[in-house]
């Protein structure tokens, strides 16, 4: 974690607090902030004394208004974490994102960071780098939750002078745990290191940032990174030797996409190659 806590730091919501990257940052974040509020639907047990805990869901209007109150940044994580029927992503990837930021707005928050996904762009050919410049190319419903979130940021800057960024969280793990995580992994320091950037940079109007470690072998790249002051320090290189094996055929489309496995599900190759009949 950077420098010392101070009175300027902003008060933060952190949704989605119990799942992975939630309980992640809950716990490098305990006592930095003057106030943590830690949402979720599920309960979540506080850790220091600047925690407030609010249990609900965020399709209520006054729990989102609630989990606003008060608040100078929002940590959005809370979703569906991977692909889903629509019957699921629609509620609560969209139509939930949009209760947060509607708060949000209503209650003069000025500061919102996304957790979008490598999924709002997985359907790029792996074999080229990617940057921020090309097109949303979603891979999956959850995917285009995300292209949706980072739609609705984009807007909220725009037109009501909030300062959004969308993180582009590749694989968040302990470690690296095939082929593709050579590249697309960021460890737990990265993660609550670049939440903090997200949090802390001044004013920076609308970024979107790939949420990658220092991996030797990433292939996104992130201009914004650098004007939110993100340096990641961690490497997926290190377990290199024992991960090159575990990786799909070559061919295969969780091989031939940046978005790994979420590109294979229900795909029709368009040269009608291998589909089911
Ligand atoms: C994601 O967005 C998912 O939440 C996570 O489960 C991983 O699959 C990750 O992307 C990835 O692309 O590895």
């Amino acid at each position: 974690m950077g420098e010392a806590p101070s009175a300027a730091l902003p008060r933060v919501l952190l949704t989605g607090a119990a799942g992975g990257i939630g309980r992640c940052l809950h716990r490098a974040f305990a006592g930095r902030y003057p106030r943590l509020r830690l949402a979720d639907r599920v309960p979540v047990t506080a850790l220091h004394g600047s925690d407030e805990v609010l249990t609900g869901d965020l399709l209520d209007p006054s729990v989102a208004a609630a989990a606003v109150r008060d608040i100078d940044c929002i940590v959005h994580l809370a979703g569906i974490p991977k692909e889903n029927t629509w019957e699921q992503i629609l509620p609560n990837n969209i139509v939930a994102t949009i209760s947060l930021f509607e708060a949000a707005r209503g209650a003069g928050v000025r500061r919102i960071v996304f957790a979008s996904s490598n999924h709002a762009v997985g359907y790029h050919d792996a074999a080229h780098a990617l940057g921020i410049e090309q097109p949303v190319r979603p891979d999956s419903r959850y995917g285009v939750s995300k292209v949706f979130g980072e739609a609705l940021g984009r807007m909220y800057v725009d037109k009501y002078a909030m300062t959004v960024a969308c993180l582009r969280i590749g694989s968040f793990r302990e470690r690296p745990e095939d082929s593709r995580q050579l590249s697309t992994w960021i460890g737990h320091c990265d993660m609550a290191e670049l939440a903090r950037c997200a949090i802390e940079a001044p004013d920076y109007g609308f970024a979107i940032v790939y949420g990658v470690s220092a991996n030797r072998r990433a292939k996104w790249a992130s201009p914004d990174a650098l004007r939110l002051g993100y340096r990641p320090a961690q490497d997926a290189e290190a377990w290199a030797a024992e991960l090159e094996a575990i990786a799909p055929p070559p061919g295969d489309p969780a091989a031939r996409f940046h978005g790994g496995a979420f590109c294979a599900l229900e795909y029709l190759d368009p040269r009608g190659e291998g589909n089911k009949p």
